[in-house]
């Protein structure tokens, strides 16, 4: 643990400290308030509970309070524990940055969010919160982006921020707070604080003492600086009093539950507990405080002591080194909950808010104006103190940087039998050998599967990024291996550990890079299809909070057979269906990779664009010989036909990705019996959806009248012709097609667990293959 040094001259003038407090007082107060009025004042229509936590916001105000107005600099960025939201907003409102109406509304449609959100709050938020531990981790992986900028020349060493994460004790519980600090020490990354808010309390109750020493330990490990800030300045003075000793003792040994129970019930509880426990001259020292200021002593420990804090923030911004400040505090602190085991949904009564109100001086009817109440001259001091702020200087924070130029088109890779994976790497490797803006802003990043995702052509060309340089010791002995594995901070490849969730939260903050640093960089995440589930959560928060990337996952589906059956991906095209924000892709043909991956490229940059998934597989597949170049606009919206079906016809095979060479082995068996019959290449049964429900809802909305790209595809079929679909993996992806225009469907998919095969044998286990297409249509045309 890292004392703090005593500081030379104390880092607040009294006057400042004054005016500090105040900023608290009012924070305290604005977040309370807004908390209240959405919970007591704003009228309530559905009988439910709005709910904030009152409590989480006191514990963590003084925290804030340092740090917003005296530590942090423009280019410092902030994730703040999603339950401290209210503090956050009432932050930027002393800022003059956040408006009245939206306080007013929080938690209501439009207004302020219950946490804190870069996508739907209207105040500068720079990383969402609210699955804890994410926004805590990501901060790491922001100070890897500012590196590999800064490396480049695009970050100057004077803009170089901080990436601070203000978390909840609880959030340490997280695992993957722990597979972040793993992968920031192999990068050896720095500007990164991680201030918790350590009130020993979680949603349900107090936490256990035993990690007390543990944490120090284990970020000690892993090169952090630990800074605990245990104690407040009164309560330093205290111990060095006569009797002090044994305070200080009493509290180091007090259990946590003890200490919460007894903050709770104040300055009598205390007392008696302490005359009980201490010798005689500490039962003296406790004797010269009243009630309430001693229950302010054993309340105000470091979280809750300005001075504590500002002093540890300075000291902290001496070197660049990674810190972690375990700041103790109490959650509920001045609220009349402060303590209690249950406080965390806790919300005021209106006799409580008014109490509240009145000690600290708000007048009624001015509960929303920040500083009334002040005398004139304190009012000029705490204006001063927030003019003088270093993070209120009006410095650009939010960029959106131009669109960087895409190649008209991605060269198609040669072959006459192809597998998408190979063709994604050929790609690549084909962009990696050009000179362009563009290829120099493509960062790739994989957690242990480089080279089996194919990255490893780009990766030979454009080298792994390393803030020190790297050398490839097997090249270096001249020992064959297609892999060059040099580094260096030229290196456009960032290799990660197996952990996915990191790989999710790497690609959420390269695919800020553009709106955090106005740099616009293209991530691309690669990874195995059945461990998206493993990051999934990281996923969706990266695209909840607007990051851009592609994500390209292979191999895919039964197509990774002898591999077993947990590593055969079932549910994935559903989960890319379902997740807004990011558009599934599954292609069959390497044309179609090209021509998807190239649109993708640009529309990442678009204002309404999204991130790309890739649901690729290392089936070979024998490529299509294409008359022109029709099929492409069908392509980019989600499906086109590679047969066409003659007017009236009364089947359709409907297939997805790696299952094309069954869909026209279904064709050549069934199309004497069926003449006309069409074979309808999907690439993107989610843009496909997606249309369709988006054209039913403009009808409905009095919008124009479209008709979806699926409902123009299926017109040409009769009323009552059947469709077939085929998709290596849960067949409800496509299944709804039947809805469409109302055809009967018999759906073909994987519906159970997968096992070690190959191919032959795994399609006929799980019916994919020509005879299941056989039996689907003789079952459609009974
Ligand atoms: C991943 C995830 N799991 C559960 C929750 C629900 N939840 C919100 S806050 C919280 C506990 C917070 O405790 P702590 O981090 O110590 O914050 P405090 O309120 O004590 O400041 C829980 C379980 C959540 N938001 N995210
Ligand atoms: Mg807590």
């Amino acid at each position: 643990m890292n004392a703090i040094a005593p500081a030379s001259k104390p880092a607040l003038s009294p006057s400042e400290l004054s005016a500090l407090a105040t900023v608290e007082e009012r924070l305290l107060w604005l977040a309370s308030w807004t908390i209240h009025n959405a919970n007591h004042l704003r009228p309530n229509r559905d009988g439910l509970k709005v709910g904030g936590h009152q409590a989480s916001c006191a514990s963590m105000t003084s925290l804030m309070t340092a740090l917003y107005f005296k530590a942090l600099r423009p280019q410092d960025r902030v994730a703040v524990k999603p339950h401290a939201s209210p503090v956050f907003h009432g932050v930027q409102y002393l800022f003059g940055r956040q408006t009245r109406d939206q306080l007013e509304r929080f938690r209501g449609l439009g207004g302020a969010q219950s946490y804190p959100s870069r996508t739907k709050d209207k105040d500068d938020v720079d990383f969402s919160t609210g699955s804890v531990g994410l926004g805590v981790a990501v901060t790491a992986f922001a100070s890897l982006v500012q590196d590999y900028l800064a490396a480049r020349g695009r970050v100057p060493a004077e803009s170089m921020g901080r990436m601070i994460a203000l978390l909840g004790d609880a959030e340490l519980d997280e695992g993957n707070i722990y597979e972040a600090l793993i992968e920031a020490y192999k990068h050896d990354l720095r500007n990164i604080w991680w201030i918790v808010d350590y009130n020993r309390q979680s949603l349900d109750a107090t936490t256990s003492e035993r990690m007390w020493d543990r944490f120090d330990d284990i970020f000690e490990t892993v090169g952090w600086d630990v800074l605990t800030l245990k104690y407040g300045k009164r309560q330093l003075e205290a111990f060095a009093k006569p009797g002090g000793q044994s305070l200080q003792a009493w509290i180091e040994s007090c259990p946590n539950d003890l200490y919460a129970a007894l903050s709770y019930q104040g300055g009598v509880a205390w007392r008696e507990r302490l005359l009980q426990d201490l010798p005689l001259e500490g039962q003296k020292l406790i004797g010269t405080y009243e009630d309430a200021a001693l229950s302010n002593l054993m309340t105000q420990l470091g979280g809750h002591c300005l001075e504590t804090l500002v002093e540890a923030f300075e000291q902290a911004a001496q070197d660049d080194r990674p810190k972690l400040f375990i700041a103790y505090t109490v959650k509920g602190w001045r609220l009349p909950f402060q303590g209690h085991k249950d406080n965390h949904s806790g919300l005021m009564t209106p006799t409580q808010i008014d109490a509240l109100r009145q000690s600290i001086g708000v007048p009624e009817g001015q509960e929303w104006e920040a500083l009334a109440g002040l005398s004139p001259a304190h009012e000029a001091e705490v204006r001063a103190l927030i003019a003088q702020a270093p993070f209120q200087a009006d410095v650009k924070r939010r960029f959106n940087p131009a669109p960087v130029a895409i190649p008209d088109a991605f060269e198609v890779p040669k072959g006459e039998q192809q597998a998408t994976q190979a063709a994604f790497g050929k790609i690549l490797a084909d962009i990696a050998k050009t000179e362009s803006d563009f290829a120099a802003r493509i960062v790739t990043t994989s957690p242990d599967v480089t080279v089996s995702t194919n990255l490893g052509g780009f990766v030979n060309r454009r080298g792994l990024f390393s803030r020190t340089a790297t050398k490839d010791v097997f090249k270096d002995r001249k020992i064959a291996s297609p892999q060059i594995w040099t580094g260096s901070g030229a290196g456009q490849h960032i290799e990660l550990g197996i952990a996915e969730n990191n790989l999710f939260l790497n690609l959420a903050a390269f695919g800020l890079a553009g709106e955090h640093f106005g740099e616009r960089l293209f991530p691309i995440g690669t990874l195995y299809d059945p461990f998206i589930a493993r990051g999934l959560d990281a996923l969706n928060y990266a695209i909840y909070q607007n990051a851009r990337f592609l994500v390209v996952s292979t191999p895919s589906g039964l197509t990774l057979g002898p591999e077993g059956g947990a590593h055969q991906s079932i549910n994935t095209p559903l989960i890319g269906m379902g997740q807004p924000g990011l558009t599934h892709w599954e292609p069959a043909f390497a044309d179609e990779l090209a021509l998807l991956m190239r649109h993708s490229f640009v529309d990442l940059q678009e204002d309404s664009g999204g991130c790309h998934y890739f649901r690729l597989s290392t089936r070979l597949l024998d490529q299509p010989v294409r008359a022109d170049s029709s099929w492409q606009t069908g392509a980019l919206q989600g499906a086109y036909w590679l047969i066409h079906p003659s007017a009236g016809a009364e089947l359709a095979l409907v297939y997805c990705g790696a299952l094309a060479p069954e869909a026209l082995a279904g064709y050549d068996a069934l199309k004497e019996d069926y003449p006309g019959m069409g074979v309808l290449a999907v690439t993107s049964p989610d843009l496909l959806h997606r249309g369709w429900t988006a054209a039913g809802r403009a009808r409905w909305t009095g919008g124009p009248r479209l008709t979806s790209h699926i409902e123009q595809l299926l017109s040409p079929l009769q009323a009552r012709a059947g469709l077939i679909t085929l998709l290596d993996g849960s067949p409800s992806a496509l299944s709804w097609v039947g809805s469409v225009l109302g055809h009967r469907v018999r759906a073909l998919g994987v519906e159970q667990f997968g096992q070690t095969g190959d191919l032959p044998d795994l399609y006929r286990t799980y019916r994919l293959d020509r005879e299941a297409i056989l039996d689907a249509a003789a079952d459609l045309h009974f």
